[in-house]
C-alpha cells in the first residue's frame, strides 16, 4: 500500500528538531510497508544520525497505539536491564513521539545505531545462531510483560485461517485478472491449508511477541558476528511464540531471500535450521509450554506457507499491500516461498528431529 499523498520527510524532520537546524536527509532500508530515510541532524556542531519513517496508515490504522505499544517494550527492556539495542523513539519539542502530518502521514524517529548491518539471507550456520539467540533473548526479556497491556495494531495478524478466507475471496474475485496464470500455485497453497486450523485448533499460549521475526530485522555488528539489537518493533503484540519461530527459519534458513526470482535455487538448509534452534530455544526453555513444545516442529511450514499465501493474494488483488519493485515482484516471491515450503517439507523429520535435541 502506498501513500495517496506526497511525502515530506523534510518537514518532519524539521518538526522533530526546529526549523532552523540543519540537517540531511537520505533513503534508507528496504521495508515492504513503511518509509524509512537516515536523517543526519547537526548538533552542537557535530552531525547526529537519526532514523526517520513514516508509517504506513493504511497498513497500521492507529499510528498512536503502535507507538504506545513501543514506548511500553522498551520500558519494560529498561526495568529489566536488557542487555542489547533499546529502541528508544525521540519525543518533539512539545514531548509527542508522533506527528500527523497535513497530508495525514505520522512520522516518527528513532536514534541511529551506528557501525551495524543487516543480512538479506544468513552466509553460515554461526549467523543464524547469533541472530536467533537474540531474538529467543528477546521473547525471554518480554516473556513477564502482560500481552493484555499491548494494543493488537493489525487485528488478526497471524489468524492464518482469517487470512486463507481473504486469500479465498481473492481467488474468487480475480480483480485483476490473473488468475489464470497462477492456478498451480493456487491449487498449492489450497491443498496445504489444512495445516491452518490445525495450528489454530492447538489453542497455543498468547504472549508478547515480536510478529516479524526475520534476518532483515536483526541488526548486527559490521563483521556480521554479533546481534546489536532487535529491531522494527512495529508488529510487537499479543501473538504466538511459534510464529517468530517460523518467520526465523523462513528467512534464515532459507538459502535465498524472498525476492529470490528463481525458486530453482531455494532450499530450506538443515544445518541452519539446526543452528537456529540452539539458539533461539535455550533461552526459552523455562517458558515453554508443553503444547509449544509438541508443536515447535510444525513453525516453519507454518509461517512459510502463510507467508507465500499473502504475496499470492497481493499478487491477485492487483499489489494492493506491499511495495513492489517490478510488476511480478509478488508473484515472484510467492513462488519462492512456495519452493521453500516444499523443500521444508520433504525435509520433515529433519526439522522434527531438530527441534527434539
Ligand atoms: C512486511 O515491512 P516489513 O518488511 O517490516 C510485513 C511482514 C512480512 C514481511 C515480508 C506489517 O514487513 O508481515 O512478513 O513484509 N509486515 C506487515 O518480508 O505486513
Ligand atoms: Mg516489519
Amino acid at each position: 500500500m502506498t501513500a495517496k499523498t506526497p511525502l515530506n520527510p523534510e518537514n518532519a524532520a524539521a518538526h522533530f528538531f526546529g526549523r532552523n537546524t540543519a540537517f540531511e536527509v537520505t533513503s534508507f532500508g528496504q521495508g515492504n510497508i513503511n518509509d524509512t530515510w537516515k536523517l543526519t541532524v547537526s548538533q552542537n556542531g557535530h552531525p547526529q544520525p537519526y532514523l526517520l519513517q513514516r508509517l504506513n496508515h493504511l497498513v497500521f490504522r492507529q499510528p498512536e497505539q503502535v507507538m504506545a505499544n513501543i514506548s511500553n517494550v522498551a520500558r519494560h527492556l529498561m526495568a529489566k536491564n536488557y542487555a542489547s539495542g533499546i529502541l528508544h523513539p525521540c519525543a518533539d519539542a512539545k514531548g509527542s513521539i508522533l506527528f500527523c502530518d497535513e497530508a495525514s502521514n505520522s512520522w516518527r524517529v528513532f536514534p541511529f545505531f551506528e557501525c551495524t548491518t543487516t543480512l538479506e539471507t544468513v552466509e553460515n550456520p554461526g549467523q543464524a545462531l547469533v541472530a536467533s539467540r537474540a531474538f529467543g533473548a528477546f521473547l525471554e526479556a518480554l516473556a513477564d510483560l502482560d500481552p493484555a497491556s499491548l494494543h493488537e495494531t493489525i487485528p488478526g495478524f497471524h489468524n492464518s485461517v482469517a487470512r486463507l478466507a481473504v486469500f479465498e475471496e481473492a481467488v474468487a474475485k480475480d480483480v485483476a485478472g490473473r488468475l489464470a496464470g497462477v492456478r498451480e500455485e493456487v491449487a498449492l497453497v489450497l491443498k496445504e491449508s489444512a495445516l491452518f486450523q490445525h495450528i489454530f485448533n492447538l489453542k497455543l499460549p498468547l504472549r508478547v511477541v515480536h510478529n516479524d521475526a526475520k534476518i532483515g530485522n536483526i541488526l548486527l555488528d559490521e563483521p556480521a558476528e554479533n546481534a546489536v539489537a532487535v529491531i522494527d518493533w512495529d508488529t510487537i503484540m499479543p501473538g504466538y511464540l511459534l510464529s517468530d519461530l517460523g518467520d526465523i527459519a523462513r528467512t534464515m534458513a532459507a538459502s535465498c531471500s524472498e525476492d529470490e526470482a528463481d525458486p530453482a535455487k531455494v532450499v530450506f538448509r538443515m544445518p541452519v535450521f539446526k543452528a537456529i534452534c540452539q539458539g533461539f530455544l535455550p533461552p526459552l526453555r523455562n517458558i515453554l509450554t508443553a503444547e509449544e513444545r509438541d508443536a515447535l516442529h510444525l513453525a516453519p511450514r507454518w509461517i512459510i506457507l502463510e507467508q507465500a499465501m499473502r504475496f499470492l493474494g497481493d499478487y491477485l488483488a492487483g499489489d494492493a499491500y506491499y511495495k513492489i519493485r517490478h510488476p511480478l515482484h509478488n508473484l515472484e516471491r510467492a513462488r519462492n516461498q512456495l519452493a521453500l515450503y516444499q523443500s521444508a517439507l520433504e525435509q520433515e523429520e529433519g526439522v522434527s528431529a531438530c527441534v527434539r535435541e
